[in-house]
């Protein structure tokens, strides 16, 4: 193995072996390419292009990673003097006449790859991933990547086009490559089971002095493809800005020579990273790497593992719980002693595999895998000796504490016992057990198999072990953990009921359900409220409001008129809306438009015609900022991040607005205060401006915004 680490402190180690003078770039974790690393490695590159002795150039880097590309930190800093970017490395590469070889051993992502492209030859491991995935930071690749992957693809892929799909839609998508594909695409040229480096070295030695250059090659795209891919992408203000001048810049690749071409993109770029899409995105990206830093806990705790899991309960929830420890290798045991329950919960996890299969997403063999890893029983004793066993029972304190009392006395000591509840008390629901430390809520989103957020709820007891593990566990489902106190609703219910509370009483002023629901999907969302309590089921909401804190406001009764109509949603075919059988699209139900009209009568307010789309969207968001900073003045939100994602996450609130705490930076923390200030006086004393929303207006914001001055 060559010995090819950087000196301590130093970001690019430097090595000459053989005449090839190998670069490692050693920037933990990830090698990203910031400024000051791009400039040692620029100032490397300079050295060895003045060194006649060198005939070519090996870049790689260290501890399993090649680069993840630029630093994302950057874009929140103004550029230092003379600081050098990613682009500035890519230029030097493409102007020398040495040979460059990447060896890519991990990943290169983003502004990594766009480095490896820049160079003649491109060497991976086994482990190698390669992706471009800027757009999901509502950027486009900036350092020659739209320039160069079509350019790759389209001359190793001629036939159809098809190597300019492929680029589109790697960018697109944003999703990297294993080293076998990018190897069949032609992005690597080889896959080296040994020493990467070494390998880089002996072909640095037999290219010497040759060029191998991507950006010469020449490319044509047809026309109707460009178009086709515009149409397929969400409009501009749809959280497709981003894509479009992606589409926009990958045509320059074909329509213009490099030069040209890479002034273009980064024109674009340019545009992109001052843009709000992309400033939440990278909110977005460090608020969810911060979920799992949980401060007062020791750093050197360490998870437990997670071996053997249990459900308890064989409804929707229930099976959906157990396929994501399934899907996470992790074997489950489900318990209902309802066999009949059992059962329709045995049939839901072989359908739900079974239809994957049918899309082919996954093989028969893996299917068989995963129903095998889920095992009905229905009784305690077959999970004696499971790590962690959920409760997904019914949503009422007292079945949850005698289900408890009997998981405390059946399960294994150290095990966690987690609840499901999506508002209750996880005190009171600890206190039927000996082991408060190891109880924990653990809120999945319908249909868990296939929601990202995971609210971790934590007692006045919960251990910190517990809470590790917990957020351990979340990561290793897939699913993005985000610790919450023990309020009822917790983060995203408690925030959801002030949503739609605003929502009715939109109703009882004169609003109507599609109006309101219309304004909402206006703004990004997938469903407006009254689609989404149909979804979830009226009922649920009657029987959650039963159990919930009394407040001193008046609460709009138009759900329970609903109710007791027996209007549950979606599932009898009517709510707020009526369904048609076997059909989700909310249609428009007179009758219920008269049942409003009733409740405005019965309250005697005069119902008005002026409500516009920007109202609705005000006060339904104004509503859930001030709730959401109601919940960090109480320490049951650890910070806006956590309730940003929350809200992405869980409730469907347009990424591209970055979650409800950082779009109310963008609207301005203090015209949100002044309105509901102003609405305290006009709308009633549900308008309380949350202690934090005060001192957020007068320091101007929540989050600190970023200087969008890099890269220019
Ligand atoms: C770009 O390249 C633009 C160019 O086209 C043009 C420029 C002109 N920068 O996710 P993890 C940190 S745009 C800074 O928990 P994993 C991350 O914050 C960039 N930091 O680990 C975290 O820090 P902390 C295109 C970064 O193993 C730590 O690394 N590249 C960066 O689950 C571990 O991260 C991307 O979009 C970065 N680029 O996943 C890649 N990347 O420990 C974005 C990571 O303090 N990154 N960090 O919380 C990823 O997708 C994942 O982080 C990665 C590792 C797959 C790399």
């Amino acid at each position: 193995m060559l010995d090819t680490q950087a000196r301590p402190g130093a970001l690019v180690g430097a090595d000459t072996h053989d005449g090839v003078r190998v670069l490692t770039l050693t920037n933990p974790p990830v090698n990203a390419l910031s400024f000051k690393t791009s400039t040692a490695l620029l100032r490397e590159i300079e050295a060895a292009e003045a060194d006649p002795a060198i005939g070519a150039v090996v870049i790689t880097g260290s501890n399993g990673f090649f680069s993840g590309g630029a630093d994302i930190n950057d874009f929140q800093k103004a550029p230092e003097p003379g600081g050098k970017s990613v682009r500035d490395v890519v230029a030097a590469i493409e102007r020398s006449p040495k040979t460059y070889i990447a060896a890519i051993d991990g990943s290169a992502l983003g502004g990594g790859l766009e480095v490896a492209l820049a160079c003649d030859y491109r060497l991976g491991t086994p482990a190698t991933k390669v992706g471009l995935p800027e757009i999901l930071l509502g950027l486009i690749p900036g350092a020659g990547g739209t320039q160069r992957l079509p350019r790759l693809l389209a001359t190793k892929n001629p036939m159809n086009f098809g190597g300019i799909q492929m680029a589109l839609q790697m960018m697109l998508e944003g999703k990297p490559k294993d080293a076998k594909p990018a190897k069949g695409m032609g992005i690597i040229d080889e896959i080296v089971e040994g020493d990467v480096v070494a390998r880089a070295v002996a072909l640095g030695k037999e290219k010497a002095g040759t060029k191998n250059r991507i950006s010469a090659l020449k490319i044509k795209i047809p026309p109707p493809m460009v178009a086709l891919a515009h149409g397929m992408v969400p409009p501009e203000d749809r959280g497709g800005f981003a894509a479009h001048k992606l589409i926009d810049a990958i045509e320059a690749a074909a329509d213009l020579d490099y030069a040209h071409g890479v002034a273009r993109e980064a024109r674009i770029f340019r545009e992109l990273i001052t843009s709000l899409p992309s400033q939440s995105a990278v909110h977005l990206f460090f608020a969810e790497r911060e979920l799992g830093k949980i401060p007062g806990l020791a750093t050197d705790l360490k998870p437990k593992t997670i071996e053997k899991a249990a459900v308890i309960g064989a409804g929707t929830m229930g099976t959906g719980i157990a396929m994501v420890f399934a899907n996470a290798g992790i074997p489950v045991s489900v318990i209902d002693v309802n066999p009949e329950q059992a059962e329709r919960g045995r049939k839901n996890v072989a359908d739900t595999y079974a239809s994957q299969v049918k899309k082919g997403r996954m093989n028969e063999e893996k299917a068989k895998e995963r129903v095998a890893a889920v095992q009905f029983a229905d009784a305690y004793d077959a999970i004696a000796d499971a790590d962690i066993v959920i409760e997904a029972v019914f949503e009422s304190m007292a079945i949850k504490k005698e289900v408890f009392a009997a998981l405390d006395k059946a399960v294994k000591k150290d095990a966690i016992l987690a609840s499901n509840t999506s508002t209750l008390d996880i005190d009171e629901i600890a206190s039927a057990t000996s082991r408060p430390e190891k109880v924990v809520g653990l809120h999945f989103f319908a249909p868990a198999n296939v929601m990202q957020l995971l609210e971790v709820v934590r007692g006045a007891k919960t251990g910190p072990e517990t809470i590790v593990t917990s957020m351990a566990l979340a990561k290793k489902l897939k699913k993005k953990g985000v610790l919450s106190g023990n309020a009822f609703g917790f983060i995203g219910n408690r925030m959801l009921f002030d949503y739609v509370r605003e929502a009715l009483f939109l109703l009882e002023e004169g609003a109507t359900p599609m109006q309101v629901d219309n304004a909402i999907k206006g703004f990004g969302f997938p469903m407006g409220p009254f689609a989404m309590s149909d979804l979830s089921g009226i009922d649920v909401f009657y029987k959650i409001a039963q159990e919930a804190p009394k407040v001193d406001y008046r609460q709009s009764e138009i759900s329970h008129r609903l109710y007791e109509l027996g209007r549950y949603g979606q599932k009898t075919g009517s709510g707020f809306f009526t369904y048609e059988p076997g059909k989700r699209e909310p249609q428009r139900d007179e009758e219920v438009e008269r049942i409003v009209a009733a409740e405005s009568a019965r309250l005697g307010i005069t119902r008005r015609t002026d409500i516009t789309d920007e109202e609705i969207v005000n006060r339904c968001m104004y509503a859930l900022v001030n709730e959401g900073a109601q919940l960090l003045g109480d320490g049951i939100a650890l910070r806006p991040g956590d309730e940003d994602a929350v809200w992405i996450f869980g409730y469907g609130f347009p990424w591209y607005h970055g979650g409800p705490m950082w779009w109310a930076d963008t609207v301005g923390v203090k015209k949100i205060y002044d309105q509901i200030v102003t609405w305290r006086e006009t709308l009633g004393k549900h308008w309380v401006p949350a202690p934090r929303l005060e001192e957020a207006a007068k320091n101007g914001s929540f989050s600190p915004r970023p200087n969008t001055g890099a890269f220019n």
